[in-house]
């Protein structure tokens, strides 16, 4: 157990780097692994590492959990903060294993409810439920053996304990250096926002990998990571009571700024909670880098502390 991310990604990184178990070589990737990985976090709400040399990107984070939760599944929306993606789509519209919104959160099936409706349904009626799994990859995701895109999660479990709400992932595999980041930030997203649906504390996270692999092509980005000696962290903030139609409210700005058909300021969407006024704040700094290429001080201004340093750490030449 850790207490916030930040130690257990460390941790992780210097274990593959020093003392991997295997040397794998598949899908054109070689890398070092080690098999059956499994931590927990004790604060998941502390889901940032603070550290310089990875260059992090906090306005994607925010935009890959708001798609998860809106139930997305468009190139559209996340390439646009993480153009990469764009390889792994086959039709070059939607992503398929990369998409867990539409297996999580888009309504359907025989109930019209989505997984998360079912096993917070679940958790409301018996809370000691063992019951509460969303279900990610998919049996038929390996049919076509040139997939570029399957599933790396294999589901998501929540157990509410003592009116705590603890989760646990449990992946296939892992990238240890990106995809590990990503993927905690959005699932303990996830979970907090599911705490604060059901009005219960949020409890631990805990993270379970079958394969945890650093690929050979980061190395030298994770010896930079790991000579960092570890900052005075940010504290982070707790997310407010929510309902799903505040993600109705925040997607509406994120899409009209990702067009550039407004602009968010310190005098807008004042009718929002400042934790999701933040998160749109990070959009509207997104619209600025990308459309003006480069920041005002006004709208570093909109920032908290932690992540106006991540954005100073990722686009140093964009600063005012
Ligand atoms: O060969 P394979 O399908 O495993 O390649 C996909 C790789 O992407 C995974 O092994 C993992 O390293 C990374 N990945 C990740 O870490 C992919 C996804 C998308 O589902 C993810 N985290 N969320």
């Amino acid at each position: 157990t850790f207490p916030t991310f930040e130690p257990a990604y460390r941790r992780v990184l210097t274990e593959l780097r020093d003392q991997p178990a295997h040397s794998t070589w598949t899908r054109g990737k070689a890398a070092v692994e080690i098999t059956n990985v499994s931590f927990t976090i004790a604060d998941p709400r502390a889901r940032t590492p603070y550290i310089a040399a990875r260059k992090a990107n906090i306005i994607f984070n925010h935009a890959e959990a708001l798609w998860y939760l809106t139930g997305r599944d468009d190139l559209e929306m996340i390439a646009h903060y993480a153009p990469t993606l764009r390889k792994f789509s086959a039709d070059g519209y939607t992503l398929t294993g990369t998409a867990y919104g539409p297996r999580l959160f888009t309504t359907g099936g025989a109930d019209g409810r989505s997984q998360f409706d079912r096993v917070l349904a679940l958790l409301r009626s018996d809370a000691d439920s063992k019951r509460a799994a969303m279900i990610i990859m998919r049996p038929d995701e390996l049919v076509d053996p040139a997939n570029p895109d399957v599933a790396c999660t294999l589901g998501l479990q929540f157990m509410l304990r003592r009116d705590r709400l603890h989760m646990s992932a449990y992946m296939r595999g892992n990238d240890a250096v990106v995809g590990m980041l990503g993927d905690i930030f959005a699932f303990t997203f996830i979970q907090e926002f599911a705490a604060r649906l059901l009005g219960v504390e949020v409890g631990t996270y805990s993270h379970h990998v079958g394969s945890m692999h650093l690929n050979m092509e980061d190395r030298e980005k994770v010896d930079a990571i790991l000579a960092e000696p570890p900052r005075p962290t940010f504290r982070p903030v707790a997310m407010p009571p929510v309902t799903m139609a505040i993600l109705s409210e925040v997607a509406h700005w994120e899409e009209r700024l990702r067009a550039n058909s407004c602009a968010f300021g310190a005098d807008d969407g004042k009718g929002m909670h400042p934790y999701w006024r933040q998160v749109v704040a990070l959009f509207e700094v997104h619209r600025q880098i990308t459309q003006d290429g480069s920041l005002t001080p006004e709208k570093l201004d909109l920032l908290r502390p932690g992540h106006r340093w991540l954005i100073e750490q990722r686009w140093p030449s964009q600063q005012p």
